[in-house]
């Protein structure tokens, strides 16, 4: 097994290389750009040798664009990139709002203006048993926490996303819409976890989740909700949407864990995508020191 890199998610690395970032993200986007015609999951020797300088190499662009969960689209990850391409992301607010002292209502723009954006390079690993390496583009979701300021009740946040009839076909399949997602308030404050709002430098695609999106690196996938549109602070542990759909199957905390299977399936490893080889996951997908405090005491197993 390849020696796990940790510089990835060290935003000292990211400040020190940002020239050096650029020119990769340039040369990379530049590729992407001459290979559209075919998008491939698998980069070409050179792109690999561009991107794998520092670390594990980063996922080809058309593959994070063009490989996607987004149910509200389509249940076919293929097809999403199509069906979602003319979403209309502009206007957009997120509204903060329940146990805080101040209650915000966000316009995109207010959010670029108060938030500087910063890279952040993290694994993203599916349940399904397929993961990616991510360039995004964001900022920690602590900061737009501390400026509503949670109250002593808030326990938990909520996170909703778009539900709109008119541009998602995906919404007449029969899930238990809106898609929401939850964390526990110090999972949420966590430096790792970030709005993010781009990739490659570029903004989100739609199918990537435009104009914002929430990321949790050491969660399965399907906890970091596309297309955010309310972010609520709760006392109680809020339902979630795949907890409704299968709550034997898809717990509230949702860690990457090696050792905890899914009912159907081993979570002992994954098909990185762009790789050939299946490699072994990662407990925490990799982000154990920065996050292992968080369930000190707890079961794992209990606590899927
Ligand atoms: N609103 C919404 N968010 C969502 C999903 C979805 O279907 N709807 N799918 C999730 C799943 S299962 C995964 S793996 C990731 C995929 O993110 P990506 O397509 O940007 O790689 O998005 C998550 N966020
Ligand atoms: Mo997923």
């Amino acid at each position: 097994m390849k020696e796990i890199d940790r510089s990835e998610i060290t935003p000292k690395w990211l400040y020190m290389n940002r020239r050096k970032f650029l020119q990769k993200v340039s040369l990379i986007g530049g590729a992407a750009v001459l290979a559209a015609c075919a998008p491939g999951v698998f980069p070409t020797p050179e792109e690999t040798q561009i991107i794998s300088s520092n670390g594990e190499a980063l996922t080809n662009i058309d593959a994070i664009k063009n490989y996607n969960n987004y149910y509200e689209f389509s249940l076919t990850k293929d097809k999403v990139y199509e069906i979602s391409k003319d979403f209309k992301t502009d206007p957009w607010n997120v509204e903060v709002y329940g146990l805080v002292e101040k209650p915000t209502n966000f316009s995109m723009q207010d959010i670029l203006d108060q938030f500087p954006q910063e890279e952040r390079i993290y694994r993203l690993r599916c349940v399904e048993g397929w993961s990616m390496v991510i360039p995004w583009m964001g900022f920690p979701l602590s900061k737009l926490l501390d400026v509503v300021k949670p109250t002593a009740e808030a326990k938990f946040v909520r996170f909703q996303t778009e539900a709109d009839f008119d541009q998602m076909p995906g919404l007449e399949a029969n899930f238990p819409w809106p898609y929401q997602e939850g964390l526990r308030l110090d999972e949420a404050m966590n430096d790792l976890t970030i709005l993010a709002t781009g990739i490659y430098n570029e903004p989100l695609s739609p199918s990537n989740g435009a104009p914002i999106r929430l990321v949790v690196p050491w969660k399965y996938g399907f906890k970091s909700g596309k297309s955010l549109i309310k972010i609520e602070l709760v006392s109680e542990m809020p339902n979630t949407f795949w907890n409704l759909i299968s709550p034997r199957e898809y717990g509230f905390y949702s860690n990457v864990n090696p050792d905890v299977p899914h009912p159907r399936w081993s979570q002992a490893t994954e098909r990185r995508i762009g790789e050939l080889d299946r490699r072994p996951t990662l407990l925490f997908n990799g982000y154990e020191e920065e996050v292992a405090y968080l369930y000190e005491g707890m079961s794992l197993t209990a606590n899927y």
